[in-house]
């Protein structure tokens, strides 16, 4: 079996890129390993702080944060880092040539009932013409990653990687090192299979809660098939049901928050998630144009997501396109 660097030295990845994701799978093996150590450590449970989004941060929230965080700061090759857990960008290498995003763990409403979890990471260039680091050099589109990727910390830990030529599966083994596992990942152009958080139903806008009601139907209704329904609340694990055997999955805008755009941020989980997704042939959208078009506007943007197997996205636009 191939090993991470094997695999992309055979693809021809610089060295620089390949000596960046391994740092990253370095510091992902030590969230890892604090999350089977788990209650050993005390480290689940709350860390009664918020982040710069006012959510409540759990330990390990902010204990994977800190570790991605130390681990790429040392790296002579990165500019800078965006992290879901910090206000403002977190310089580290004035002459380093990329920026990381990330979210250190996502998922975490998860972490105390030992459902998986995972870290998004999406590598950027620096610009040209950026001196030290600040927040706009980050705003960048998604269509300019240059890598992108999660770390799945479920019954096996893996990593899905994409360097913009198709998606590939590494599973950690008990030597620390990550195998090639499933290569080239495709998903399915059509699926039975949705997720969506049905409780926040009242509060969508009405072509999502067409679509959905129609999928209800089954049979019966216009789609003519029965679908089946999964909600983990874990981004990364509901990417990978879809990567493996396709579905749709939706976060849409709703009326809780309407002055957001959605619940979840672009620069680390819409962008990476659809650079994967798109990797891989299926499609990932904003209902209104392709998420890795937007232009971001800030670090912690929000914004809708519709994503996962080609023709169910182009479905769930067609209801919004009615409907305009
Ligand atoms: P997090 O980054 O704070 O963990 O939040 C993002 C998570 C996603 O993984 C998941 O899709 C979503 O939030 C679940 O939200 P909800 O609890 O509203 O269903
Ligand atoms: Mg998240």
């Amino acid at each position: 079996m191939l090993r991470l660097t094997q695999f992309l030295k055979q693809k021809e990845t610089s060295n620089d890129l390949i000596e960046l994701i391994n740092l990253l799978m370095s510091a992902c093996k030590e969230v890892d390993s604090k999350l089977q150590n788990g209650d050993l450590e005390g480290i689940l449970g709350s860390a009664e702080l918020e982040n710069v989004q006012g959510e409540v941060q759990k330990k390990l929230d902010v204990i994977a944060n800190d570790i991605v965080k130390l681990t790429l700061q040392q790296s002579k090759l990165v500019r800078g880092m965006a992290s879901e857990e910090e206000d403002h960008s977190v310089a580290a290498n004035p002459e380093g040539k990329y920026l990381v995003t990330f979210d250190p763990l996502d998922g975490s409403s998860n972490i105390d009932v030992n459902v998986s979890v995972g870290t998004i990471f999406s590598i950027l260039r620096a610009p040209e013409d950026l001196v030290g680091c600040n927040d706009e050099a980050f705003l960048q589109a998604g269509n300019t990653q240059v890598a992108a990727g999660y770390v799945l910390y479920g019954p096996s830990c893996l990593l899905v990687l994409t360097t913009g030529e198709g998606v590939n599966i590494f599973t950690l083994g008990h030597n620390g090192e990550f195998y090639l596992t499933r290569e080239n990942v495709r998903i399915p152009d059509t699926t039975q299979e949705f997720a969506i958080n049905m409780s926040n139903q009242r509060f969508w806008e009405q072509p999502i809660r067409d679509y959905v009601d129609d999928l209800l139907l089954g049979e019966e209704g216009p789609r003519g098939k029965r679908y089946n329904m999964r909600w983990v609340a874990s981004m990364v694990a509901e990417v990978h049901r879809i990567l493996t055997r396709g579905g749709v999955f939706m976060y849409p805008w709703d009326s809780r928050e309407p002055h957001k755009p959605g619940k979840l941020r672009l620069m680390y989980e819409g962008n990476p998630m659809s650079m994967l997704v798109e990797q891989a042939g299926g499609r990932s959208t904003n209902t209104k144009i392709e998420i890795m078009n937007v232009d971001p506007e800030s670090i912690h943007e929000r914004t809708a997501v519709i994503l996962g197997s080609r023709e169910e996205v182009d479905t769930v636009m067609d209801y919004h396109q009615k409907a305009r």
